[in-house]
This record gives structure tokens, sequence and C-alpha cells, in this order.
């Protein structure tokens, strides 16, 4: 017989927000904590046009980084990222409960409060993109 889920409480839907470059445990921790308090996690990713204009230089192309965050299980959707003002037009397009990011962005996007709950999580320390690549750099010049 054919359960019949009555959802009793609007859907939740959760958007962050990154370049998630050389994908390491740092973002995997932060999606994964992001994944609990919805029932949709959206991953807006940084498209290749949009770093040039953050000024970010990537390793992995934004195909590459898109494929990554879809074949997370705690990923339901991946959206390219294309400006800073787009996230307000997401928010109402997709009817987002809350905007989250790491802590290194706390504060930065408060401006979007009066259109949804706005969360910082702390981050994982002692890994980043920037020290990845530092680490391969190493590696590369000692080979
Ligand atoms: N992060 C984390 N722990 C780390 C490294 C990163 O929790 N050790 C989090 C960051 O805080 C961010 C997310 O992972 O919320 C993605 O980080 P980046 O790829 O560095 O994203 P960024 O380039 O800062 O782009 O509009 C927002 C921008 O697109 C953010």
């Amino acid at each position: 017989m054919l359960a019949v889920i009555s959802r009793t409480r609007p859907a939740t839907t959760v958007l962050t927000c990154g370049t998630f470059d050389l994908y390491h445990h740092g973002h995997v921790r932060l999606l994964q904590r992001l994944s609990e308090p919805g029932d949709e996690l959206i991953v807006g990713c940084s498209t290749d046009q949009f770093n040039d204009i953050k000024g970010k230089r990537c390793v992995m192309p934004f195909f590459q980084r898109r494929e990554i965050l879809e074949a997370c299980r705690c990923v339901s959707r991946v959206i390219p990222e294309e400006t800073w003002e787009q996230k307000r037009s997401d928010i109402v397009n997709y009817n987002l409960s809350i905007f989250a990011m790491g802590d290194d962005w706390a504060g930065h996007f408060d401006d979007l409060r009066d259109l949804t709950r706005v969360i910082y999580l702390p981050r994982t320390k002692d890994v980043s993109t920037t020290e990845l690549k530092e680490r391969i750099q190493q590696r590369a010049n000692t080979a």
C-alpha cells in the first residue's frame, strides 16, 4: 500500500554559496551541517566568470566543481552563482528559509535578513583551498 506523506509544515530550503575549488573536508563538513536543518540544500557554485570578478584564481573549472557538488549526498541541487546580487532573487525564487555561510563571511550577508534567516557556521580549522595549493606547490618543489 502506498504511504501518503502529508507534510504538515512547509519545506525548509537552505542556500549556501561558494567556489568549492579543490573540494576538501572543510567543504564537506559545512555542507553536511547545512543539510541537517532543512529538507533541501541548494548550493550556489561560483562560475569561472564570477571568480574573475571575485579575483579568485581557481584550479578547477566550474563544470568540474559543479559535478563534485552534485555528487554529494547532502546536496539537493547546484545552481550557478554569477553575481553578488543574485542572492536576493534566489531567496525569493527558491522560497528559501535559510541562507548560510562559513563564519569567515560573518556579517557580510546580514542585509539579506529582511528576506530570510541568515546563519554563519564555524569553519573547519586547519584546511583551506589556499593551504592545499601551497602544500601541492611545496611537494612539486621538492619532488
Ligand atoms: N569553509 C569551511 N571550512 C573551511 C574552508 C571553507 O567551512 N576550512 C566554507 C567557507 O566558509 C564557505 C564555503 O566553505 O562558506 C565555501 O568556501 P569557498 O569555496 O572558499 O567560498 P568563497 O570563495 O569564499 O565564496 O557569495 C559567496 C562566495 O561565493 C563565497
